[in-house]
């Protein structure tokens, strides 16, 4: 690994469809912080047409299912499409079940997509941040269409969230947890609403409720549609498909797309290298001291962590 072309090997292996060189990239990024850095250093800025499109929503909304449509759809027109799963409740994660899914219905020999489950623990600041990266090298590797199809409504959510570029949250008839989504903050996030299973009854309800919420927040210049799809049978998933291409040209037409990508970059590499520095930090004499202080509770961790950090 000390050498230097070694990613650079694997990337343009990975660039030309190399399976296994995409997967030790993959896994370089998500368990290594000195080679995360490498590799992404070595991708950014290439050819970057790609876009991150997150799904979110309750456990049981659909959310797998609508990925099957869209990963069909956008092999139709032969973009590279890459699957990141961050839904530890999912089947997937266990059983591989979307992944056999869309192979079943693409083929084992279907280069164009790659599907991923993403690791339950990330290295450092949990999962949203390895998926963050995992995205940004997908990117790197030329896919077009990155989805991240992830669980529930929570912090983690808004998290992986702020690494899409267009966040679609899928609600199903009687979510009586309308209240529930305004609280979790999820309104802010939606870029796109899906109200799934329009098969069932109350499904006008749904719609009803979220376009009145929609109205009552504050206006920005771009309002979230709210879609209804049937994952079954596709139906609706056009729209679906559409809407997300309406945000991705609202977004590009302002040209802020690279903008708040690079800005979000220099963050998440800041963050990244001081929570390094800090574990690094720990594990001198000074700081193994300097844990037996704070633990044997001669020293509060505030003066503990002003000791380390500043050194008085
Ligand atoms: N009736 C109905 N069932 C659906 C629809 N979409 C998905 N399902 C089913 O709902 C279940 C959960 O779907 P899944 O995609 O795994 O949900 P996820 O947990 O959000 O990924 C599966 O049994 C699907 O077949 C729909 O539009 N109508
Ligand atoms: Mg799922």
């Amino acid at each position: 690994m000390a050498d230097p072309t070694y990613f650079e090997d694997l990337i343009a292996a990975a660039r030309s469809g190399d399976r296994r060189a995409t997967g030790r990239l993959i896994s370089a990024v998500e368990n290594d912080a000195v080679a995360s850095a490498a590799v992404l250093s070595r991708i950014h800025e290439s050819r970057t047409v790609g876009w991150i499109t997150g799904i979110t929503g309750a456990p049981g909304a659909g959310k797998s299912t609508l990925v099957d449509h869209l990963v069909a759809h956008w092999r139709e027109t032969e973009s590279r499409v890459a699957v990141l799963a961050v839904d530890p409740t999912s089947p997937f994660t266990g059983g591989a079940l979307l992944g056999d899914r869309i192979r079943m219905q693409h083929g084992s020999a279907d280069h164009g997509v790659l599907v991923r489950s993403m690791a339950t623990r990330g290295w450092l600041g949990g999962m949203a941040r390895t998926t963050e990266r995992v995205a940004a090298l997908c990117i790197g590797l030329g896919y077009h269409e990155i989805l991240i199809e992830t669980v529930g409504v929570g912090q983690s959510e808004v998290d992986v969230a702020a690494a899409a570029d267009t966040t679609v949250v899928v609600v199903t008839p009687g979510w009586g947890d309308g209240v529930q989504v305004a609280k979790a903050g999820v309104m802010e996030i939606a870029d796109v609403f899906v109200v799934n299973k329009a098969d069932r009854d109350g499904s006008a309800d749904a719609v009803r409720e979220l376009t009145e919420m929609l109205a009552l927040a504050q206006p920005t210049d771009w309002r979230a549609p709210v879609v209804t799809t049937v994952g079954t049978s596709g139906e609706g998933v056009l729209d679906l498909v559409n809407a997300i291409a309406a945000h991705r040209e609202h977004l590009t037409a302002r040209g802020e797309v690279a903008v708040q990508r690079r800005e979000g970059a220099l963050r998440r590499a800041v963050a990244e290298r001081l929570a390094r520095a800090a574990q690094e930090a720990l594990d001198t004499p000074t700081g193994r001291e300097t844990l037996a202080a704070v633990v044997a509770g001669d020293i509060d961790p505030w003066t503990g962590a002003g000791r380390l950090l500043e050194g008085h």
